[in-house]
């Protein structure tokens, strides 16, 4: 496919900016991503891109326009052209709502050459418009689309002129069609579906959700061009089966559309480019399927278990003449997964290359309120942390929209492992409803065979905790379901997550049902959903509030940016953490912090018992990892991506070991586990010392044991009923430690009491502080047990290899902070600030 940019007409490329730019666009089905790339053929297709700024936007009926870019929407051009103020600030959202209320327009002309009007089709390819939209060119209306999932192309030779062609795109409010809508199916049907979400294929979180409030984007969403062509191939699959004797046959299918008499395909399967299995074969009826063997392939794992090998499988389309037309390409990476039920004793659990596997991370949500803001960079930012927080599992929620090619390539990259959900929640929808019935089987069609390619997908499931409705099973159990088993056979479906009849758990008796972190020790299972909020990092604060906004955590623009169903989350948070790390200080920013230092404890309890279970627990994923504007909610890491407490804990509560413990007071008896996810055994050493609060160290122990791959087993019962009754409970510390071929792989603490009945000595941190530039470590040391310390740059953002770390004399925390820009020393130290929890807890100092 030979592509022209639109924005510069008149100059041509050069092949090597053709291949550049070709890598990545789009087929209007599944080819779309950034492996997915197209060498240019003399006659292959030719594609003219009409992203970029050549775009005006103006409310319907309204003489002005202001510029517009695309990929972007209302709310993007709006803000840029400065018509609205930023709706992340204060409660400025509130005041944007208007733009949802109007009817917009998009407006640009492109130039057609002669060679775009000699192809046998010309198409106009409109990968993603967001929502209810109608198509003119040049005054003629050529389609409608009403899908934000779906790529919608229209038929535009007939419209066509040589020279200037005027495309406009009007974008529709949403309530008058989803009132239309809805009327009409209570009377055909009786049922009456008042929930705007039912109704329309978009973002269920632009409705707002509650951690966010509602920002109804319209415009054109993803790339849209003009694509002519002959032939061209319009989808490519791989599936694998893996033989007995170790071997991988893949079945590719390629579909070509156009005029394909006497065409061929060619398929080559390379690893690190060495072709390791070549077939070719005829098209026939628009598809061509071959079927080649993989002899000695190289298995992907999650991460934490081995590799992540990806083979490229590129197809070239050839014509009559042996000409070729067209080259695509998919990666692929080589491994079975099953997803085994429940039985006893055992949880449901994934099997990665008949391997079984502990599901450690987080859920995903959309990564803003304005998807075009989104850009690889980002979804490469999050995905990477995730890895270095030894995450192997991210849930992407199905109340946002289907990513980009670009956040699937990086979890295929990275190892790690995708529940995949079909963008449904927390609603009924109209299953009777022939034409909305249509619609929702071709976006399934659609996203599924765009992303079945990716190995890092193990997991498909229907939906997001919608409750039982007439319709349900029709829609998740027959077709969506059927869908995707007929697209790809043998992968795992599940109707729905966390309701009806769904494997996995989403445990809520914590914050919704006000239970104490201690709760989780009575559930066990393939648990995707737990958290508790915490309010963001005081530089993030400070960017949505005035200081007047900042004198209480409750004050209304707080408030604002924190959207409990409960309607009084800001007090549930705050309640929360009094229960275990006892009354907030006077000043702001400590309570922010004293919120997450809370957030952590509690999701630390939850993923150490259920690590601790394993097998009767086999996942632990928290919800939220990531927000889509900044304010109070379950993230771990907050819209403006910096770090709450609870992403650095993650960092050790999903090591690869994991040295945990339950502790009773009454009996003075504490065992301590040890938990392995390592692919192999290990012979190690459980060393643990238990001081007081003084630090004084009162009994300490060193034994070598075996740490068997992917098992916990309780590693030690200590009795010391003698140093609770000599102590008491709460002024002990347990402190276990395991130590792997000379390295220390896990450590951690154990009480006898929550946090806040722990009486703190004042510790005195002695700060050291080494490097330049960009790059300082800072070294901590204690004279008595310091929790949770952590160190921080004043109004600087720096990334910390690590924090909120719990100390005790003899020991030094290391953490390497790297800055964005260079800072002297001198104002690194003078900006260095190191505390503890003892600062910013009143209440736990003795
Ligand atoms: C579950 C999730 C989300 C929600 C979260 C917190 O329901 O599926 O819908 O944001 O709980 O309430």
């Amino acid at each position: 496919m030979r592509r022209l940019s639109s924005q510069a007409q008149s100059h041509f490329l050069t092949r090597r900016e053709m291949l550049q730019v070709t890598a990545g666009i789009g087929m209007t089905l599944a080819l779309d991503s950034s492996h997915g790339c197209f060498a240019a053929e003399p006659s292959g297709p030719l594609s003219l891109d009409l992203a970029g700024d050549m775009w005006t936007m103006q409310e319907e009926g309204q003489p002005q326009a202001v510029p517009a870019v695309v990929p972007g929407s209302t709310y993007t051009d709006l803000l840029r052209a400065g018509k609205i103020p930023d709706p992340f600030y204060g409660e400025n959202n509130g005041k944007v709502q208007w733009a949802a209320e109007k009817n917009w327009v998009f407006d640009r002309t492109f130039e057609a050459t002669e060679e775009l009007l000699g192809k046998q089709h010309v198409e106009l390819v409109c990968h993603g418009l967001d929502t209810l939209a109608t198509v003119w060119l040049n005054g003629q209306q050529v389609g409608r689309a009403d899908n934000m999932f779906r790529t919608w192309t229209f038929d535009i030779k007939p419209h066509l002129r040589k020279g200037t062609n005027q495309l406009r795109i009007r974008f529709d409010t949403l309530a008058p069609y989803v009132e239309e809508q809805r009327k009409a199916y209570q009377q055909r049907f009786g049922t009456n579906l008042e929930n705007p979400r039912s109704w329309v294929r978009k973002g269920p979180y632009m409705w707002g959700w509650d951690w966010c409030q509602p920002v109804l984007t319209q415009g054109i969403w993803k790339k849209i061009e003009v694509l002519g062509f002959g032939s061209r191939i319009s989808d490519l699959t791989v599936l694998q089966d893996h033989q007995a004797d170790g071997s991988v046959r893949l079945d590719i299918h390629t579909a070509v559309l156009g005029g394909s008499g006497g065409s061929a395909v060619t398929a080559q399967v390379s690893l690190a480019g060495a072709v390791v299995a070549e077939a070719t074969g005829p098209v026939a009826d628009g598809a061509s399927a071959l079927q080649v063997l993989v002899p000695k392939p190289q298995l992907w794992w999650p991460n934490g278990m081995g590799d992540q090998p990806l083979y490229t499988v590129t197809v070239r389309l050839t014509d009559a003449n042996g000409q070729g037309v067209e080259t695509a390409s998919r990666r692929i990476g080589l491994r079975t997964v099953e997803v085994v039920p429940p039985k006893e004793g055992v949880a449901m659990h994934l099997r990665v290359n008949a391997t079984p596997v502990f599901a450690k991370g987080a859920d995903w949500i959309p990564a803003d309120n304005l998807p075009t803001r989104v850009t690889p960079e980002i979804l490469r930012w999050y995905m990477t942390r995730a890895v270095e927080c030894n995450f192997n599992f991210i849930r992407l929620w199905g109340g946002g929209y289907y990513e980009e090619d670009e956040l699937f390539d990086l979890c295929d990259e990275l190892g790690i492992m995708l529940q995949f959900e079909f963008k449904f929640a927390n609603a009924s929808y109209p299953d009777r409803d022939q034409t909305w019935m249509a619609n929702l089987e071709a976006e399934i069609e659609e996203q599924t065979r765009r992303c079945l390619n990716h190995p890092s997908i193990v997991i498909w499931s229907g939906n997001n905790e919608i409750e039982y409705f007439n319709g349900y099973n029709h829609i998740f159990q027959d077709v969506i379901a059927g869908i995707v088993h007929r697209l790809l056979p043998g992968a795992f479906y599940e109707v729905g997550s966390g309701a009806h009849g769904s494997g996995d758990i989403h445990t809520w008796g914590v914050w919704h049902g006000n239970q104490p972190a201690e709760s989780y020790g009575k559930i066990d299972g393939f648990v995707t959903e737990f958290g508790m909020q915490s309010l963001p990092v005081p530089m993030t604060v400070d960017s949505y509030t005035d200081a007047a906004d900042r004198q209480s955590v409750d004050s209304p623009v707080m408030r604002y940016h924190e959207l409990d169903g409960s309607g009084h989350g800001i007090e549930k948070i705050m309640r929360f953490t009094a229960s275990n790390f006892g009354q907030a200080p006077d000043n702001f920013d400590d309570t922010l912090w004293l919120t997450q230092l809370n957030q952590a404890w509690t999701m630390r309890y939850g993923v150490e018992h259920w690590r601790r279970d394993m097998p009767r627990s086999m996942a632990a994923a928290i919800w939220q990892y990531n927000d889509c504007w900044p304010g109070a909610t379950w993230a771990m890491v907050d819209y403006y991506r910096r770090w709450k407490a609870v992403l650095y804990q993650s960092k050790h509560f999903f090591a690869p070991v994991l040295v945990s413990g339950v502790s009773d007071p009454k009996t003075g008896r504490a065992e301590i586990y040890v938990t392995s996810d390592l692919p192999d055994d290990a012979p190690g050493t459980l060393q643990w010392c238990v001081t007081n609060l003084a630090g004084d160290a009162l009994k300490e122990e060193v034994k070598q044991i075996q740490i068997p791959a992917r098992t916990s087993r309780q590693a030690e019962a200590l009795d010391l009923a003698d140093l609770v009754s000599a102590h008491g409970a709460a002024n002990l510390v347990i402190w276990p430690e395991v130590i792997v071929n000379g390295l220390r792989v896990a450590e951690n603490t154990l009480f006898f009491a929550r946090p806040v009945e722990l009486k703190l000595r004042q510790p005195s941190l002695k700060v050291r502080a080494h490097g330049g530039e960009r790059q300082y470590d800072v070294l901590i040391d204690t004279d008595v047990p310091a929790f949770w310390v952590w160190a921080r740059l004043k109004d600087t953002d720096a990334t910390y290899s690590d924090n909120f770390l719990c100390l005790r004399r003899g020991r030094t925390a290391e953490i390497r902070i790297t800055l964005d820009q260079p800072m002297t020393p001198f104002d690194f130290r003078r900006r260095l600030e190191v505390r503890s929890v003892y600062d910013i807890a009143p209440a736990m100092r003795s």
